[in-house]
Order: structure tokens, then C-alpha cells, then sequence
């Protein structure tokens, strides 16, 4: 379409006559929250609740400011910088329709690579009382061989020796604590929304190790003035794609250059635990609790590792999309297998959760046709999901000598999917912080020794040493090689 209008403030009204646009003042909004990472989920998640509360009118000291962190962010900073922020919020609905939105709670954005010194004054500033963090389960510098903060990390040697230009979050959040002591000013709160069980916790723990040998005396001014509520997201927002850019043009005449989509379902349940205050996301819909960390453990092992393991096993057999995969019936029938036999037990008592209906809404969710929700996105940077998605599940059965039966097959199926390649042939497109030495383990594996795949000691731990599962592994790795996926996905589940 040749007169589609460009998503910008100045077009705000026009566009508002197509979909339904910001009506509150976006220029009278306070910055009281900064977030980092500013990618899809973030844009279909806090930013969507705050946009909604904004919406409601009264409100108006929680805008956002959205710190791209990474230079791989660049492009979705540029689209934004150029859209004062906005963008189209697509709602892919079961039937198949769009609910579309322009959502307008971000209202400043800052590129860090080029500016660390804005965005250390940002964060430090006394407006901002909640910083919040989209950073992925990799972006927490843990090392599952040590147990520990990663110091190995080049990174994170560079922050401790240019603290006033930082790379990582850790140093960025140090140099603004400090700053934030030394002028008297308040304490605020940072709110992990990964998926990582405990992601409160895990980000203080994780903070105060770095600060803790960058700026020891600063340990105790966080411990006092920083909440670290622990917090569970959840909407899947897969990737977007040229056609969803084509489809809101030809659809809505609307020119986004970077707009989100992603399934109608919404969760947030959050910690009530606030240094300096907080957005009442309770009235559009997220929940406060007191412990938050059973329903984490719920959500990650059941759907995160479900999208693991229908990505993994989805990917050797060649589909391209998480929906292609779970209508194979085999492999839905895996996945639920896996879901009762290997998950369930290790959950104990979830109050008010139906459980069974979660986990058949999940089956339902990872169905949508119209999500396509790539493949390679789930399967990206499995090194850091495993540790949190599946490997705490095997722990403990292996602990209270349960099966681990699916679990090992699906681990068996990530060392085949780590050399590269389907069981077609086709080449697969692995991003992974780690994929060099997965291509290696994997190589090493699949030339007779199947257990040298665990030796990647920062993803399996202490695994290795494990007989039960090492032998587990070792059968079905072997398996895989001799009869193909799909026959072993079929045998464990007629098991
Ligand atoms: C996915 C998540 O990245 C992954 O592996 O499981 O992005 C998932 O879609 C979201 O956590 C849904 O809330």
C-alpha cells in the first residue's frame, strides 16, 4: 500500500481513526521506570500493562524509558527512535483475527553502546524508583559448573576495569547505585522478568557478587535500599516477521517498522516487595503474591521446557514452527507424557492452580496456527534454558529416583541438534552464546563417545557423574542414532 501513514506522535491522531491509539498525554508522563532489553517480549508484556494503566487516565509518573543494551538491539532502538517510541502491538487471537494496538508507555529510549554515561544518569535519576530487566536467562552471568557468578567472562572483566563505560548490566547498575548513593538519593527496585526460577533472587545474588569486587563498599547500601522482587512472565511473543510488517500495512495502512506480535494469553504474578513505590498493575490484571516461586517453577518446567522440548525434537525432524511439531500427535502425546510423568511429581502443592488445566491450555496455546512461533527462536541459547527449563527436573528425580526417561531423550536429541544439521540434512541455524563448544560436544559425541556432550560442565553441573543418567543419555542417544527421532519419541512414549 503506497499510502500508509508512518507510526510517529505527529500521525498519532490520524492513526487513531484505524486502530486504537494512546489517548492519554504521552508528553505530561514521568520516567518512573527504566527497563533493558527492549526486545518483543518486554514490548508485549510491561510495557502493554503499563500502557493500559496509563490508559485508565489518572497515572502519570510510569513512563518507561527502554534501554537497548546490546548492540543487537540497535535495530529495534532505531525503530523506535524514529516512531517517538510507539509501536503496534498485534494480537494474534485464536480464530484467527488481529486485535491490534499502538502502545505508547515507552517514552524515551536509549542506546547504550553510544551513551553509557546518559544511561547511568538515567537510571541514578531520583524519578525512577523501578528498574526493570528483559536481559534473558544467559544475561544473568551464572555458571552452573562453579554455581557462581561467571568472572571469566570478558565482559564482565572489561566492566571492572572501565567502570564509567560499562558493557554489562552489572556495570551499569553499579556505577548507578553509586551514584545514587553518593547523592543522598533513595533507594528503587529491580524486577528481573526472566524466565529463571527465583529471578529476583538470582539477580541479587548475581549483582552483589560483581559489586562485591568492583565496589565492596556499595554491598551494603544495595542490600538496604534495592528490592529484588522475584516476579513470573509469561506471553509468547514469537519473532516478528517481514509479512507481519506487510499485514499491518495492508491490513491497517499503518507503516511500523518494528511492531510486536504475540498469543492473547497474559500472565504476570509479582512479588509485592517495592523499595519507592510501584504501578498498580493489579488493576489491569497482574497479580501480587507473597511467594511467587512455586508458580515460576510451574511455568518454567512445564511450559518453557515444553517449548524445548517440542523446539528440539521439532528441529531434528525438520519443522520450522512449535505449532507444526506439537500436531504431530507423537510428539504431543511425548509432551505430555513428559509434562505428567517427568514434571508433575516434582512439583508439589501449587494452591488454587489447576494443574491439569494449565497443562492442557499450554498444549492448546503451543497449537495457535496462527502464532508460528519459529523454531529456532525457542531453540536459541538453549545452553542457558536447559540449566532452568529441564535440567532441575531431572536433578530431582533423579534424586527421588523417578524417570528421566523423556528428559534424556530430549537431551540426547540437543546433542544431535548441536552438530548442525536435521535428520534431513538441512542445515539448523543455532544461536547460542555456546555453540562452538556444543558443535564440538556434539561431534565428539556422535563419533562413539555420546556421554562427551555432558562434559560442558557450565550447562550440566555435576551431571556427568551421574551413572543413572549418564546411562540414561547414553541409551538414548543411541537410539536416536540407530532409529531416528520419530521412532524413539514413538517407543518412549508406548513404554
Ligand atoms: C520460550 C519463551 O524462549 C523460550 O524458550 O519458552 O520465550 C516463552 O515463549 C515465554 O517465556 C512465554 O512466556
Amino acid at each position: 500500500m503506497n499510502n500508509s501513514i508512518k507510526l510517529n506522535q505527529k500521525n498519532l491522531v490520524e492513526i487513531a481513526h484505524k486502530i486504537p491509539c494512546p489517548t492519554y498525554d504521552r508528553s505530561k508522563l514521568k520516567t518512573g521506570i527504566v527497563h533493558v532489553g527492549i526486545g518483543g517480549f518486554h514490548r508485549a508484556h510491561e510495557a502493554f500493562y503499563t500502557d493500559r494503566l496509563l490508559e485508565d487516565g489518572s497515572i502519570t509518573d510510569w513512563g518507561i524509558c527502554g534501554i537497548a543494551l546490546l548492540e543487537f538491539d540497535t535495530k529495534i532502538y532505531n525503530s523506535l527512535k524514529e516512531q517517538d517510541g510507539l509501536y503496534t502491538l498485534i494480537i494474534k487471537e485464536l480464530d484467527g483475527s488481529h486485535t491490534k494496538r499502538v502502545i505508547g508507555s515507552i517514552v524515551e529510549y536509549l542506546y547504550a553502546p553510544e551513551n553509557p554515561t546518559t544511561v547511568i544518569e538515567k537510571m541514578a535519576s531520583s524519578e525512577v524508583k523501578i528498574i526493570t530487566l528483559t536481559i534473558t536467562e544467559g544475561g544473568y552471568n551464572y555458571s552452573e559448573a562453579t554455581q557462581s557468578f561467571d568472572f571469566t567472562n570478558p565482559n564482565i572483566q572489561y566492566d571492572l576495569k572501565h567502570p564509567e563505560a560499562p558493557k554489562t548490566i552489572f556495570g551499569y547498575l553499579t556505577q548507578a547505585f553509586k551514584l545514587r548513593k553518593e547523592r543522598g538519593l533513595e533507594g528503587c527496585t529491580l524486577q528481573s522478568c526472566d524466565n529463571i526460577q527465583g529471578n529476583g533472587h538470582m539477580a541479587k545474588r548475581m549483582l552483589l557478587s560483581y559489586v562485591q569486587k568492583a565496589e565492596p563498599e556499595l554491598v551494603s547500601w544495595i542490600e538496604t535500599h534495592v528490592a529484588f522482587p522475584n516476579s513470573m512472565v509469561d506471553r509468547i511473543t514469537p519473532a516478528t516477521s517481514a509479512a507481519d510488517i506487510e499485514n499491518l500495512k495492508a491490513s491497517s495502512g499503518i507503516d511500523d517498522a518494528w511492531p510486536v506480535v504475540c498469543e492473547p494469553f497474559k500472565q504476570w504474578v509479582i512479588e509485592d516487595d517495592f523499595t519507592a513505590g510501584r504501578p498498580a498493575w493489579e488493576t489491569v490484571g497482574a497479580q501480587f503474591v507473597e511467594d511467587v516461586v512455586p508458580y515460576e517453577k510451574m511455568k518454567l518446567s512445564l511450559l518453557n521446557a515444553g517449548h524445548t522440548v517440542l523446539g528440539i525434537i521439532g528441529a531434528l525432524m525438520g519443522y520450522d514452527t512449535i505449532d507444526e511439531s506439537v500436531h504431530n500427535p507423537q510428539i504431543s502425546a511425548f509432551l505430555k507424557n513428559y509434562m505428567d510423568i517427568e514434571v508433575t511429581p516434582t512439583l508439589g502443592a501449587l494452591e488454587g492452580v489447576d494443574l491439569d488445566g494449565y497443562k492442557k491450555s499450554l498444549l492448546e496455546r503451543f497449537g495457535n496456527i496462527n502464532i508460528k512461533d519459529q523454531i529456532d527462536r525457542i531453540c536459541s541459547e538453549s545452553s542457558a534454558k536447559f540449566p532452568i527449563f529441564v535440567l532441575p527436573t531431572v536433578n530431582t528425580n533423579l534424586e527421588k529416583k523417578g524417570s528421566i526417561a523423556f528428559a534424556s531423550l530430549v537431551i540426547a536429541a540437543w546433542a544431535m541438534y548441536s552438530i548442525g544439521k536435521d535428520e534431513n540434512g538441512k542445515a539448523l541455524n543455532i544461536k547460542d552464546a555456546m555453540k562452538s563448544i556444543l558443535n564440538e560436544k556434539g561431534l565428539a559425541a556422535s563419533t562413539g563417545d555420546p556421554k562427551a556432550f555432558l562434559e560442558i560442565e557450565t550447562v550440566f553441573g555435576k551431571l556427568k557423574d551421574s551413572p543413572t543418567f549418564v546411562a540414561a543419555f547414553t541409551k538414548a542417544y543411541k537410539n536416536i542414532a540407530e532409529k531416528g527421532i520419530a521412532t524413539c519419541v514413538v517407543e518412549q512414549n508406548n513404554k
